[in-house]
């Protein structure tokens, strides 16, 4: 009904607009055709169009709407992510996974391309596999660098870092024994100060920036930060013989998207407790 009466409404219109501009190029003043005649389509018209952009805008605002996030309410192979979004001042939305049945629902309703999350709605796609909805993020908003030197170092940087993370990540997960995961830790503190951190110290001293690579923000930049600081949850003063890196922590934390992803209620989340683990083996178990 609606499509029948745009139609008209246009028809008409410019059947009028069109007869009105016969006789003005003619000569004869007084047109027969009112351009009030077809007041009715013309107000169903404008009506249609002001529908139709509302329409487009909303469509369009979808697609470029916020992210969504979906994984269970801790850090994990999320909170990389959360990083990242944040250090680019995007805002996203998250949708907790809070039992096996909602982890089993997304699967059902074929939203998991290999069953699993993390998995990020962002730009009309359904993203999975963390590391790829890292690159996604860091190509979309320029945390990659200049050219691909600059990506390789990033990428190399960063992956160190997300080594690192992922074995404290998965320390509660693999060690549920409270002695055996205080011997791990002390083995993992020892690769966080032998193998990684003297790397990112002598990268700072070598070039003598700001940043890791091109003195500009980078993902490398973002991710070393995150670590620092999951590792200084485990050992306060483990950044103690890095003296570059200490400066690198205050500076690089002080960025304003930073700063405000480090203040209290921001959608970054706390180191797991007990309570955490135990919900997590309950859904993903
Ligand atoms: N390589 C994947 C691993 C994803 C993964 O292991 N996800 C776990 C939760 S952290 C999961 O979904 N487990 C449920 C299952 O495998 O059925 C990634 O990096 O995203």
């Amino acid at each position: 009904m609606y499509c029948i009466q745009f139609e008209m409404g246009m028809v008409f219109q410019i059947i009028t607009l069109h007869t009105r501009s016969l006789y003005i190029r003619s000569g004869i003043e007084n047109c027969p055709v009112s351009s009030m005649s077809h007041l009715p389509y013309v107000t169903v018209f404008y009506f249609k169009v002001i529908f139709f952009v509302q329409k487009g805008k909303e469509t369009l605002g979808n697609m470029a709407g916020k992210p969504k996030l979906h994984y269970f309410n801790g850090r994990g192979r999320m909170e990389t992510i959360r990083w990242l979004l944040s250090a680019a001042g995007i805002e996203f939305e998250e949708q907790f996974i809070q039992s096996k049945a909602d982890l089993e629902k997304l699967k059902k309703d074929g939203l998991l391309l290999f069953q699993q999350v993390p998995m990020v709605e962002i730009d009309g796609m359904k993203l999975v596999q963390s590391r790829a909805i890292l690159n996604y993020i860091a190509e979309k908003y320029n945390l990659c660098g200049k050219d691909i030197k600059q990506r390789a170092l990033i990428d190399m940087y960063s992956e160190g870092a997300f080594d690192l993370c992922e074995m404290i990540m998965m320390l509660p997960w693999k060690y549920p024994d409270l002695k055996e995961r205080e011997k791990e830790t002390s083995a993992v503190l020892e690769k966080a100060t032998g193998r990684y951190f003297p790397v990112f110290e002598k990268v700072l001293k070598d070039h003598g920036q700001d940043f890791l690579v091109g003195n500009q923000l980078s993902r490398a930049d973002i991710q070393v930060l995150e670590v620092i600081l999951a590792t200084e949850e485990m050992k306060a003063d483990v950044l103690s013989k890095f003296p570059l890196l200490q400066a690198f922590k205050a500076r690089i934390s002080n960025i304003p998207n930073i700063k405000k992803f480090l203040q209290p209620g921001s959608p970054r989340r706390p180191p797991p407790d007990e309570a955490t683990v135990a919900d997590g083996f309950k859904i993903f178990d």
